[in-house]
């Protein structure tokens, strides 16, 4: 293994951990308003996926995506002052936290309807299969949507016109507070490819390295135009679904379990052990991801909300007062 790739990982995953511990207590404090999905736990699954991803690939994600949009490459001040729902945001304060979106980054957001991310994915897989071209699509959802019709209509589709898109469930065993098993017949989430023709695999989603490879080799595959393919990454999140859940519906053991199992220092106990990142640079990297992230919140802090809730709304400037153009 590449040791600036893990170096990469276990800087990603660290930013990540530390930019959501402190959109909680920007949260707590008032400072964010509406829904906070947060992702702790699940960092190896946004981090080994799309540091498997090119440039010119597109990226489409849930509610829970702000660390997909961080490895993505948009800023941390960005992320955070568009939760604060401010002008410096990457939506410009018009999203929230649900709504990130970084064009340049191909990062087509954030999207807050369970299943919604896959027929957007497959209409971006449409036009680049019309092209051509060797971009990808890589889509997210998590366990809860594979039981909403566009999970199975955008597989079927995909499938059939041998679009060039990365299907990627982010199985963390929960749809709020429904657990897996009571809410799907077929818990094995990869295995209804099958029902698509389509490849598809499982693999350890608290695995940075594992899940890596796995998008590697399917994004490949997906690049061949041998057709979409899923890849379905099983993971758990620490915190509840939202800042408004507990997470009471599990228990302390089945917590502590996958605790121990954390993406984050497991890869850092592996990457001292190997040699592949020495300790006095973890502690240079910690410092970096902490500032990156104190700053983000000055950022955001500072940063004025938007003066005009129209914005973006009409495609034409319209006086709303007077109802003319
Ligand atoms: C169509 C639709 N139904 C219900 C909801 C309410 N809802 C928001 S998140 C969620 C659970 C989704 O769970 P999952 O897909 O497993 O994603 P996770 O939150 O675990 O990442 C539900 C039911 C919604 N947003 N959209
Ligand atoms: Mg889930």
């Amino acid at each position: 293994m590449q040791r600036d790739l893990v170096r990469q990982f276990f800087y990603d995953m660290l930013l990540a951990r530390l930019f959501e511990q402190a959109a909680a207590e920007q949260y707590v404090q008032g400072n964010i308003a509406g829904f906070l999905h947060l992702y702790p736990g699940e960092e190896a699954v946004a981090v080994g996926t799309l540091r498997a991803a090119d440039p010119g690939d597109y990226v489409v994600s849930t509610y829970r995506e702000h660390v997909h949009a961080l490895v993505r490459g948009v800023s941390a001040d960005a992320v955070m002052a568009e939760l604060f729902g401010r002008v410096g945001g990457c939506s410009r304060g018009y999203g929230g936290s649900m709504h990130l979106f970084d064009v340049q980054r191909r990062f087509l957001g954030g999207y807050a309807i369970v299943g919604e991310t896959l027929p957007i994915a497959i209409g971006v897989g449409y036009r680049l299969a019309m092209n051509g071209a060797r971009d990808a699509v890589l889509c997210y959802f998590g366990d809860g949507a594979v039981n909403q019709g566009t999970f199975h209509e955008s597989l079927n589709m995909a499938a059939l016109w041998k679009l060039p898109v990365l299907f990627i469930c982010e199985n963390n065993h929960y749809q709020i507070g429904t657990e897996i098993h009571r809410h799907s017949a077929m818990a094995e989430i990869y295995r209804r490819a099958c029902a698509y023709g389509m490849a598809a695999k499982r693999v350890d989603g608290m695995d940075v390295l594992a899940v890596y490879g796995a998008a590697r080799a399917a994004l490949e595959h997906v690049r061949e135009g041998l057709g979409p393919y899923l890849l379905e990454c099983e993971t758990y999140r620490y915190r509840g679904h939202s800042m408004a859940d507990s997470g009471a519906y599990r228990s302390a053991l089945e917590v502590a379990e996958l605790q121990a199992r954390d993406p984050l220092l497991t890869l850092r106990a592996r990457a001292v052990e190997e040699g592949w990142i020495a300790a006095a640079e973890i502690e240079a990297l910690e410092e970096k991801a902490q500032q990156a992230v104190e700053s983000a919140v000055r950022f955001a802090a500072q940063s004025p909300p938007p003066d005009d809730m129209y914005h973006g709304v009409y495609a034409q400037p319209v006086d709303l007062y007077r109802g003319q153009p």
